[in-house]
């Protein structure tokens, strides 16, 4: 049955990061199927394509009022996410992140009373994992999460961390992110060259190397790697790579690895790499590592969090901190192309069956419609 057309605010982070990601990319895929998407966020997210029919964004400005001490956002993003649902008839609110986009919604429904917009919260992790233990934060996340009129996480990992962190007596919905790959925009070969990489074996990793990515234990990977002779590494750095340096040189892997700060655009290093490094101390899924699979590539990673469902069996995980078995497991994909190739479709099969948009979006839509109250238009 044909779904009627709705009006979406998306709440969202701007910035290379997960959540903010995967909530451009639905937006844009609901605005291809003939959704109207509103988007709020204090800059316009990195992936947003503008201009594009059906797509807007509301820029909200981060209040610096003289008479407070600090500046602030939740208030002004619940501003503006009134005005706009009131202006535009918005029919739900899709916030990503519980602080403070759930937050701001619950607040905005409440300035719009009947005329509200149903409110769909999706959690991507340290939203809950992190701030949900922060006494600080617990109990106004529990209160944006117990007034959503549904909420969703991202693996079945994040739904059983939440339940057993919060307690809710309420519905946690499992709706994994998913990926749609864009043609690259130079061939593999140009950025290779771009790169200064040869015939040597490229391993990619992106991600915005907060503390839980671990990333000097990427660094000691490649340096206890017997073929490190042979591989690069690439890092696509959404945040400052500066507090890796001292490492880097101490472990001699300065001619070994290239960083690239703020890629947007992922697409044309994944063509160019041949498998992807990932050594978080946790993931609730790990879009980077759905990303990488995308492109064929086999992925060595550690078994925490949702990463075993992304990654379903297609490569083999390691237990965390065993950088011997990382590092081996680096060494076996470098010496033997066909087992890389082998395990790297291995992996595209599962997440084209699983993650890919056509899979994930009418999941999304369902939800919307099961929420709604339909309104005369
Ligand atoms: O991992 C980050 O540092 C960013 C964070 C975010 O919210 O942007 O990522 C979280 O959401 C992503 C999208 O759902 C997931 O792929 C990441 O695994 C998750 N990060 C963590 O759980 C640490």
């Amino acid at each position: 049955m044909e779904l009627a057309p709705l009006k979406i605010g998306i709440a969202c982070f701007p910035l290379i990061g997960g959540s903010g990601i995967l909530a451009t990319a639905l937006g844009s895929e609901l605005a291809r199927r003939g959704h109207e998407i509103y988007f709020f966020s204090y800059a316009q997210p990195v992936r947003l394509d503008l201009p594009r029919e059906g797509l807007h964004f509301h820029r909200v400005e981060v209040a610096h009022n003289a008479l407070f001490p600090c500046p602030d956002y939740t208030l002004p993003l619940a501003v503006k996410m009134a005005e706009v649902a009131r202006s535009q008839q918005l029919d739900v609110f899709h916030v990503h992140y519980a602080v403070p986009h759930a937050l701001a919604a619950c607040l905005a429904a409440q300035m719009l009373g009947s005329l509200a917009p149903r409110i769909v919260t999706t959690l991507h992790g340290t939203d809950t994992t992190l701030l949900g233990q922060d006494p600080d934060y617990r109990t106004a996340i529990e209160h944006a999460l117990v007034h959503s009129d549904a909420v969703t996480a991202v693996s079945e990992s994040l739904r059983n961390q939440t339940q057993e962190i919060f307690r809710l007596q309420r519905q946690i919905e499992v709706i994994p992110n998913f990926f749609t790959p864009n043609k690259p925009r130079r061939s593999r070969e140009e950025v290779r060259r771009d790169l200064g990489v040869t015939d040597e074996f490229l391993v990619l990793h992106m991600s915005n190397l907060r503390p839980v990515k671990r990333i000097d234990l990427l660094l000691r990977t490649i340096a206890m790697s017997k073929t490190r002779e042979r591989l690069r590494s690439l890092i696509l750095a959404g945040g400052p790579f500066d507090p890796y340096e001292p490492l880097l040189d101490e472990l001699g892997l300065r001619d070994r690895v290239i960083v690239r700060q703020n890629t947007a655009v992922v697409d044309e290093y994944l063509e160019a790499a041949d498998a992807g490094l990932y050594t978080s101390e946790y993931e609730s899924f790990g879009l980077g590592i759905l990303e990488t699979l995308f492109y064929g590539r086999p992925v060595v990673a550690f078994r925490v969090g949702g990463i075993p469902e992304v990654v379903g069996g297609s490569s083999p995980l390691y237990p965390f901190g065993d950088l011997t078995a990382m590092a081996g497991a680096l060494d076996a994909l470098v010496k033997s192309p066909n087992l890389a190739r082998e395990l790297g479709e291995r992996g595209r099969d599962h997440v084209v069956e699983r993650f890919s948009a056509a899979r994930i979006i009418p999941q999304y839509e369902a939800l919307y419609h099961r929420i709604i109250v339909p309104r005369p238009r």
